[in-house]
């Protein structure tokens, strides 16, 4: 177990309006100012998915680029942007987000239903996600929404190697209609079915999220919070900002004895090499 604990906010989403959600950051201007509340509260990660100038979800490759290099002087941040996009986005869109230099990427193993929706990995996409993120030095981040998908990533490393960084870290998105629960229960499944040496953190969806906070700290794993996931703080009580999730968290893992881990910490964990000063790779 590690002594202190990686959070990674996810500030957006590809799911939520903002006519719904008022407080949902979706201009660059929101993110950076997210971005920059969040490291202070504790974040060492940012996992990102953009907007259009409707609100609306894109994978624009020129808001990415954009978004990127915004992030970087603001924050110290690990910028990670999301393959995942939204239910609707094409592969080649998806692949060609790597192509915006961030640090790090999300890499989901396998389909699952997702509401009424249904979020398409197929085999040889993820294989060619993993592929591109080694030759392009970006460590990804294995999102596991189900337990098959642990049996997938046991595949993926069996036939294709070790990701760029040489070590695996996990995200368990639980609670997702369709998915895994959010429950003690699967997440204990989950981390039984971790390849050996990995890490992880664990999302818990609405409801789930305080439980499933719990259960992954006392597991020895990390944190992602954020309004891509969670919308509501209390019963009755909207979240007011991300910073507020993070601000949970990292209260909640101090209580824990497992502190908030700085952005250099994060790094060596994640692998990812430190950034020269002033550095963009776009
Ligand atoms: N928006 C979901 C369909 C990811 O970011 O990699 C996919 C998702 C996972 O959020
Ligand atoms: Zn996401």
């Amino acid at each position: 177990m590690t002594a202190r604990t990686l959070i990674a906010v996810a500030p957006t989403g590809a799911e939520s309006a903002k006519a719904d959600v008022p407080a949902l950051p979706v201009t660059l201007a929101e993110l950076v100012d997210t971005a920059r509340a969040c490291a202070a509260a504790g974040a060492s990660v940012i996992h990102v998915h953009v907007r259009d100038d409707d609100a609306r979800p894109t994978l624009d490759l020129g808001r990415l680029r954009a978004t990127v290099e915004a992030l970087r002087p603001e924050t110290e941040l690990i910028v990670q942007l999301s393959s995942g996009g939204a239910v609707t986005d094409p592969e080649a869109d998806r692949l060609a987000v790597l192509d915006a230099g961030p640090d790090a990427a999300s890499c989901t193993m396998g389909t699952v239903n997702f509401g009424t929706d249904v979020f398409l990995n197929r085999w040889e996409f993820i294989v060619e996600l993993h592929q591109r993120m080694r030759e392009r030095q970006i460590v990804p981040e294995y999102e596991i929404f189900d337990l098959g998908h642990l049996a997938a990533l046991h595949r993926l490393l069996d036939k294709h190697g070790p990701p760029y960084g040489d070590h695996v870290h996990c995200d368990l998105v639980m609670g997702v209609p369709g998915g895994m629960p959010g429950t003690v229960q699967a997440l204990t499944a989950a981390v039984q079915l971790l390849p050996a040496g990995a890490t992880f953190a664990a999302t818990g969806v609405g409801r789930t999220t305080v439980p499933v906070l719990l259960a992954a700290l006392s597991a020895g794993g990390h944190l992602r919070v954020g309004m891509e996931d969670t919308l509501t703080f209390a019963p009755g009580q909207p979240v007011r900002d991300n910073a507020q999730l993070v601000s949970r968290a990292a209260t909640i893992a101090e209580l824990a004895l497992r502190p908030p881990m700085p952005v250099d910490e994060a790094r060596a964990l994640l692998g990812i090499p430190d950034r020269p000063a002033g550095a963009s790779r776009g």
